[in-house]
This record gives structure tokens, C-alpha cells and sequence, in this order.
């Protein structure tokens, strides 16, 4: 049991949601410690899909949490900054997809956590941001590295030195969430895509998001490579060989995950 994390299981898919209602779910170490011991302890195996969201209806994540920071000093404040990007990174590297439900404000450690995940959709109420500048600080938690790969440099820096928050739609514009849905659909636009991701072969897609997160940094002959590698070791796969005898059959297949 957490004291900040709501957690539940809904068959193939798990849904972590962040609940700090009183400081609208900002991250403190307490909560950062919970999503590390969570994450670290995530079956891969029973669960095919992970879904982030934060609780209540105004704030995913408003950012990491100030009352805690303001008396750091450069230790302590370097030790916080590694913590949330070290839990961060568990989650990017987690060998299942995350999707980000974004129910409301994601500034700063929010929009930074939104980053790490997979995929992300928001409601139309959504507001994204790093504000950090105007604290007197930078992003901490990766922001300054995961902001420019996904919206590109030009835009993550001018987000990034002016501290503004933009709306749900542009950051649909320039393509830092995928899909803005009404608040009221939110889970259930997360949960289509779960579900469809989890009727995949999972260690099809454990393969994928090793390969595109790893290949991220190589040349492209390195990363051409890679792929061409992990793809001929699908071809060890009991759901590779059933899967395709079922498409040849015009039959169905429930891939087992072996
Ligand atoms: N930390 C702590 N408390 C917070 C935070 C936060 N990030 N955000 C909101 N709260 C608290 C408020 O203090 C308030 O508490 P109280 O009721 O006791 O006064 C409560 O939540 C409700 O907030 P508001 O009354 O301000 O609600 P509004 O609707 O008026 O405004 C906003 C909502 C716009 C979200 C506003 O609360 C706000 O601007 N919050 C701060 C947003 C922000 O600056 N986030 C970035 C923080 S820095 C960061 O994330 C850095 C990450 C890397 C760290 C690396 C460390 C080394």
C-alpha cells in the first residue's frame, strides 16, 4: 500500500495514478520514492501496458514539489534532481509501453514525467510547461534532454526560456502529446489504446520500444543493424510462428507472450 500512489489492475493493464491532492499532485521525495519501489517491482510479464495519470480533474502533475526544494542546497539539490530522473528513466526504460493520461496541469516535474512515458494524451483542460527559469532553476528531472528530442530544439528552448505554459492544442500543434481528448473521456481513450497495444505480441513490443529507445543514439547504420538483429529474434518466438499460421489459416491467435 502507498500513501500517494493509487494503484490498480485492470487484467493485462496497470494504472499508477499520482494523488497529492492538497499540492495538486506535486512531487515530493516521498512519492518519488514510491513510484521507484512500484516501478521496480512492475511485473512485465502480467501486465502489458502501464497507464500514468494524476488524480482529480485540474493537475496531473504540477511540477516537482517547491515546499521541498526551497531550502536545498547544491547536494541536496543535485541528489533530488537524480532521484526523480532516475525513477524517470525506470519508467522510459520500463519493458512494457507507458502511455501519460495528462488530466490537467503537467508543469515542470509533470510535463517532465509526461516525457518519460511512452505516449501521451491529454484532456482538453491540459496545460504543459517547464516554468522552472522563473524559480530560479532548470528543468531537473530531463527536461532540458527529453523536451528537445520530442519537439524539437528551436521550440524546447524557447518553451523552456520563457517558462510559459501552453494549452492542450498546442501542444498537440507541436507534437508534444498525441491525441487531446474531452476530460470525461480521458481514461477511456487510455484504456482503447492499452488494450490495443496489449491484444499485440508483447515481446513483439517489448522488442519495439527497446529498439526505438536504444536506437535513438546510434548512426544509422548502427541502428539499421540493431533492428535487423532483434528482428530476426522474433523469429524464435512461439507467437511469431502461431500468429503467422493464423493469419495464413484466416484464424485468431491470443499471443502468450513466449
Ligand atoms: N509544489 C508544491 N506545492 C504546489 C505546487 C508545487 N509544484 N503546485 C501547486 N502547489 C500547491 C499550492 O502551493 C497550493 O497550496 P496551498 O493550498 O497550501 O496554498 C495548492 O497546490 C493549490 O495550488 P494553487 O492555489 O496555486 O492553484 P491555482 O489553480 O491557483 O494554480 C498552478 C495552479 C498554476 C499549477 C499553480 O499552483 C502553480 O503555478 N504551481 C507551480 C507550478 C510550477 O512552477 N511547477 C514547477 C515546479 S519546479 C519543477 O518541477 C522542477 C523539476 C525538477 C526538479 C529538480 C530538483 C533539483
Amino acid at each position: 500500500m502507498y500513501k500517494y500512489l493509487k494503484i490498480e489492475d485492470r487484467g493485462t493493464v496497470a494504472i499508477m495514478t499520482i494523488s497529492a491532492p492538497k499540492s495538486l499532485n506535486a512531487l515530493n521525495s516521498t512519492i518519488l520514492g514510491e513510484m521507484d519501489d512500484y516501478l521496480s517491482n512492475f511485473d512485465c510479464n502480467k501486465y502489458r501496458c502501464l497507464i500514468v495519470t494524476g488524480d482529480g480533474e485540474k493537475s496531473f502533475v504540477a511540477g516537482a514539489d517547491i515546499s521541498e526544494m526551497a531550502t536545498l542546497n547544491v547536494p541536496q539539490g543535485q541528489t533530488f534532481g537524480s532521484k526523480g530522473a532516475s525513477v524517470f528513466r525506470k519508467l522510459e526504460t520500463l519493458h512494457v509501453p507507458v502511455i501519460a493520461a495528462v488530466n490537467g496541469f503537467a508543469l515542470g516535474g509533470g510535463c517532465e514525467l509526461a516525457m518519460a512515458c511512452d505516449i501521451r494524451i491529454c484532456s482538453d483542460n491540459a496545460k504543459f510547461g517547464q516554468p522552472e527559469v522563473g524559480l530560479g532553476i532548470i528543468p531537473g528531472f530531463s527536461g532540458t534532454v527529453r523536451l528537445a528530442r520530442l519537439v524539437g530544439m528551436g521550440m524546447a528552448k524557447q518553451l523552456i526560456y520563457t517558462g510559459r505554459a501552453i494549452k492542450a492544442n498546442e501542444a498537440l500543434r507541436i507534437g508534444l502529446v498525441n491525441e487531446v481528448v474531452p476530460q470525461a473521456e480521458l481514461m477511456d481513450k487510455a484504456m482503447e489504446i492499452a488494450n490495443q497495444i496489449a491484444a499485440q505480441a508483447p515481446l513483439a513490443v517489448k522488442a519495439a520500444k527497446l529498439c526505438i529507445n536504444a536506437e535513438w543514439d546510434m548512426s544509422a547504420d548502427e541502428a539499421i543493424m540493431n533492428e535487423s538483429t532483434v528482428f530476426g529474434r522474433c523469429f524464435a518466438t512461439e507467437d511469431q510462428k502461431q500468429g503467422m499460421k493464423a493469419f495464413l489459416e484466416k484464424g485468431k491467435y491470443e499471443f502468450v507472450g513466449k
